[in-house]
């Protein structure tokens, strides 16, 4: 008898215990805590979609027409993201980009061996245009002793010690796309059953790159390096190829579009701001878990001189230059900045 259509839906639930099951020693702690994540970010795509709406009914903190008070949407992720993983004592500490310090366990709760860090909506100055914006996480072992609660060095790690990592982006539909380090698979939200189905299996960045994304309104404040490498992606400076240019502002937008395209994305280091030589993202938030799903579809994360994985974590806020995409692009970004900028 042929398989039903029904048969072949995997949820990510079923995703994420199939992907356990292959590993001899998984205890379902990292899948319970991803499935948690995934309903956070159901919490969350079901405000992004009512984002007009709720300036509607009441602005940000007042109260709506059910008597709720209106949270703006990016410390309504953050209490979704930490709401959920708070007591489940799968978690040691959580960092989030939106929070000066690291985010202790409550004291009434048991503390686990993992370590939660996310960016709880990126993009979110995108908000009011209707634009696509995303939750970033990056899953880590604690390294301080079990049982106690989570320290700085637990959340200072180098992306190279990363053992899961995801973004949902809240667009035309929510997706999201994660790594455990068996290769990239993206779920779409079905809004009509609640549940995130397969419909991405093994991501992998097409041999042939589309696009390249970047912020070029800052050409001027670029090196001589960028510029030129830049001019290279444009079909310059010895390149046969062109790519076409496109760039949301949101990196998990561009990062998703270029994963499933093919292309680079980067945001350099400027002299735009002299509080920021390092450019604007940050390494724990959104450079780390980007470079490891690249990297799990065929792809490299370089902050121009190096890979990004291996950089070690001063400070819980780092920004730090990032170059995201097809292998091959990248390390061409590291040639320019190497023979023109060293
Ligand atoms: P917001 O969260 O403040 O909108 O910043 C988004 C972001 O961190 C990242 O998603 C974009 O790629 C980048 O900033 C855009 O920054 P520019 O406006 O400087 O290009």
């Amino acid at each position: 008898m042929a398989e039903s259509r029904l048969s072949r839906m995997i949820t990510i639930e079923r995703h994420i215990l199939m992907e356990q099951a292959s590993l001899p020693d998984a205890t379902g702690e990292l899948t319970q805590l991803l499935y948690d994540i995934a309903l956070a970010g159901k919490l969350i795509a079901s405000r992004t979609t009512r984002a007009g709406l709720e300036d509607i009914l009441g602005a940000a903190g007042r109260e709506n027409v059910q008597g709720e008070q209106v949270q703006k949407l990016d410390v309504y992720a953050q209490n979704a993201m930490f709401q959920l993983n708070d007591h489940t004592g799968r978690l040691a500490v959580m960092a989030s980009e939106e929070e000066e310090d690291i985010i202790p366990i409550p004291e009434r709760y048991p503390k686990g061996k993992y370590v939660l860090i996310f960016e709880p909506l990126d993009g979110s100055s995108n908000i009011d245009y209707n634009v696509a914006v995303g939750t970033i996480f990056a899953i880590y072992h604690r390294r301080t002793e079990e049982g106690t609660p989570g320290k700085s060095e637990d959340v200072l790690q180098k992306g190279a010690d990363i053992c899961a990592a995801g973004y949902m982006v809240y667009g035309s539909s929510t997706m999201l796309v994660y790594t455990a380090g068996n290769g990239v698979n993206g779920f779409t939200l079905d809004p009509a059953i609640g549940e995130f189905l397969l419909s991405h299996p093994n991501i992998k960045l097409p041999d042939e790159p589309k696009y390249y994304s970047v912020n070029q309104g800052y050409t001027k404040y670029w090196t001589e390096g960028l510029r030129r490498y830049t001019a290279w992606l444009q079909g310059e400076e010895g390149n046969q190829h062109s790519l076409s240019l496109r760039y949301i502002g949101s990196m998990v937008a561009d990062i998703h579009r270029n994963l499933l395209a093919g292309g680079v994305f980067f945001y350099p280091a400027d002299s735009k701001d002299p509080k920021k030589p390092h450019g604007k993202l940050r390494l724990l938030y959104e450079a780390n878990p980007m470079a490891y799903i690249v990297e799990q579809a065929g792809g490299y994360g370089s902050t121009g001189l190096g890979p990004i994985r291996e950089v070690v974590p001063e400070s819980l806020h780092q920004r730090i230059p990032l170059f995201l995409g097809n292998r091959d692009l990248v390390e061409k970004a590291e040639e320019f900045i190497t023979k023109y900028d060293g």
